[in-house]
């Protein structure tokens, strides 16, 4: 383990974990940094907590400020069934874009920070509503903060780059801030979510999706037990190491899926050797050239979204009944579990079974189990108790 953390420590973050208020978390998360040893090794981990704080700090007096009757800009309510940030540097046509593909009322200008904070606007594809949100731009500098703290909230970002200007710079530049910040816009080989029980006699519960490259399911109990956490569901998705597990504890990093729109090809053509360097900088996500005033490339920006966010949809049914017109928007790997709890999350200790109508069972009206991953387009009839 690189950060190596006395117990000391480690003991420490489990209150900042507790903390209930944002006040309770910065008390906490100043303690955990005093007991953190400064050396190579817990580098990452001191700037991450400095960030943090500093997010706590202003996120308290923004609370302050909404107190006394002055209005927060910049908190957007979730709406719909996905939130996309829209984000990129200056004058790329963030704003244009949002409003021809959500109807919006942004404001369009000429000259850059003509949008100074966020506007919501919905865009429905497949059933699904996606939230997209117009932001003001991305540069280095305090200003950024709040829009890096709506991408840190946000499902996923619809980048948007300008084809007259030196947009693989730009996005090099993009890629590498967002690093800094704690926002990862290129897929890791592997992932670890993991959910931490305040209470309970869970216990440690390991889903493998994966694998662990250089351990096993009692080398992630040891690394939770080390730091008091006795309850937790860890889900494992494709390469992880005991490293990552670690890590993931901090929440220090997040990965935000993404998908590239190179607006303004009206004025300048792409050559493909370009777009062949933007893949090496974002490999795996989608690269859309087009014109948010000719309307070019518009039409594939939302199936572009729909499978960079891993989307499912799942219908529900009662017995006896036809299955619900609305889905239940969802992420892959879904299980019984996650359609179980959304349809009340009291009721599962109750649950019984399920049925499965779709691609994720051998035969229509399956029956199975909690843990049971489901696919897109699947109905899913759940069993209760009582
Ligand atoms: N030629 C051209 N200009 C565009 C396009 N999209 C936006 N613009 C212009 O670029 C400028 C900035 O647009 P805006 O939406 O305000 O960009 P933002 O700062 O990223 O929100 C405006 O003058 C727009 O008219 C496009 O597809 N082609
Ligand atoms: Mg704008």
């Amino acid at each position: 383990m690189p950060t190596n953390l006395p117990a000391e420590a480690k003991a420490k973050w489990i209150k900042v974990m507790e903390a209930k208020t944002p006040e309770e978390k910065v008390k906490a998360l100043e303690e955990f940094l005093s007991a953190v040893p400064k050396h190579k090794g817990t580098e990452r981990l001191r700037e991450w907590a400095t960030k943090r704080l500093a997010e706590l700090r202003e996120e308290i007096e923004e609370r302050r400020r909404k107190k006394t009757g002055a209005r927060s800009l910049f908190f957007i309510e979730k709406e719909g069934d996905v939130q996309v940030v829209v984000a990129g540097p200056p004058n790329t046509g963030k704003s244009l874009l949002v409003n021809k593909l959500t109807g919006a009322r942004t404001i369009v200008a000429d000259y850059p920070f003509s949008t100074t904070y966020p506007i919501p606007g919905m865009l429905k594809y497949n059933d699904v509503y996606f939230q997209l949100i117009d932001t003001p731009p991305i540069t280095r500098g305090g200003y950024s903060r709040r829009v890096i703290g709506l991408l840190r909230n946000a499902d996923g970002v619809l980048l948007v780059l300008d084809a007259t200007r030196d947009y693989e710079a730009e996005l090099r530049e993009l890629v590498d801030l967002l690093r800094d910040e704690g926002i990862l816009l290129v897929k890791p080989k592997g992932r670890v979510a993991m959910e931490v029980y305040r209470t309970g006699k869970a216990g440690i519960r390991v889903t493998l999706m994966g694998k662990i490259v250089d351990g096993t399911v009692e080398d992630i109990k040891k690394i939770l037990e080390g730091y008091r956490i006795y309850n937790a569901h860890v889900k494992i998705y494709g390469e992880v190491s005991l490293d990552d597990v670690e890590q993931s504890i901090f929440e220090s990093t997040v990965y935000k899926p993404v998908v590239l729109f190179i607006n303004k090809i009206d004025v300048v053509e792409i050559d493909e050797s370009k777009l062949r360097e933007l893949v090496k900088i974002i490999p795996g996500s989608p690269i859309i050239t087009g014109s948010a005033i000719t309307g070019r490339g518009l039409d594939s920006i939302p199936p572009h979204l729909y499978n960079a966010l891993e989307i499912i949809r799942v219908y529900t049914k009662a017995p006896n009944a036809p299955p619900s017109q609305k889905p239940l928007v969802l992420r892959k790997y879904a299980t019984v579990r996650d359609v179980a709890r959304s349809i009340h999350r009291d009721l599962l200790e109750n649950f019984q079974y399920a049925r499965v109508w779709g691609s994720s069972v051998n035969y229509p009206g399956e029956r199975v189990g909690l843990d049971h991953v489901l696919s897109d387009g699947d109905i899913v009839e759940i069993h209760f108790k009582g």
